[in-house]
């Protein structure tokens, strides 16, 4: 069985300074998942569902999940920041696995940050993500892969500013939009 999961508690996307301005709508799941959220699923066993019992807490959270076969299940808002001066911040349990075979199936939970001009063109993407053995995703000069250690709750928070330097050349005055994801893929049959 393959089961690559992705668990996510709230949602934040910060001005940084001393007033924190929520830049997300409906970023911590409380209300039905409408636009700006926007969805994108692909074969079989995909999940994308809000709950109050997906940890602890009485709040909301949504599952973004994609069982056996090829394909994914996405969910992503796109958001306007005044700046690059914020800070993007996610509580979230990432689960991927996928059982040997001989076409070395893969699978991979993970957040995706994508940042973007007023045309939409990609200047860099953060990754932070749970990928299991024989995941092709890796770091390039516009892919920043960053893995998490275990599957338990955790809190992400990047430097929006400052992650922009990874990605060499780009002017972070640029980058007026920010599209947010959160991903369950699998790859190779299985
Ligand atoms: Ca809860």
């Amino acid at each position: 069985m393959m089961r690559p999961a992705l668990i996510l508690g709230l949602g934040g996307l910060l001005a940084a300074g001393s007033a924190a301005l929520e830049l997300f709508v409906n970023g911590d799941f409380e209300t039905a998942l409408a636009p700006p959220w926007l969805s994108d699923t692909g074969g079989p066993g995909t999940f994308i569902v809000r709950a109050t019992t997906f940890d602890p807490d009485p709040d909301y959270e949504v599952l973004v999940q994609k069982g056996s076969g090829n394909g994914h299940a996405k969910l992503w808002q796109t958001i306007a920041v005044p700046s690059p001066e914020v800070v993007f911040s996610i509580t979230a349990k990432l689960q991927a696995s996928a059982t040997w075979g001989a076409t070395r199936p893969w699978a991979v939970a993970a957040i995706l940050l994508y940042y973007e001009d007023q045309l939409g063109r990609l200047y860099g993407t953060t990754c932070i993500a749970r990928p299991s053995t024989h995941c092709p995703w890796t770091s390039s000069d516009s892919f920043r892969l960053i893995t998490v250690a275990d599957e338990e709750w955790r809190t992400h928070t990047i430097d929006v500013a400052q992650e922009l330097q990874y990605f060499a050349g780009v002017d972070p005055q640029a980058v007026s939009r920010i599209r947010v994801g959160l991903a369950a893929v699998v790859g190779a049959d299985c």
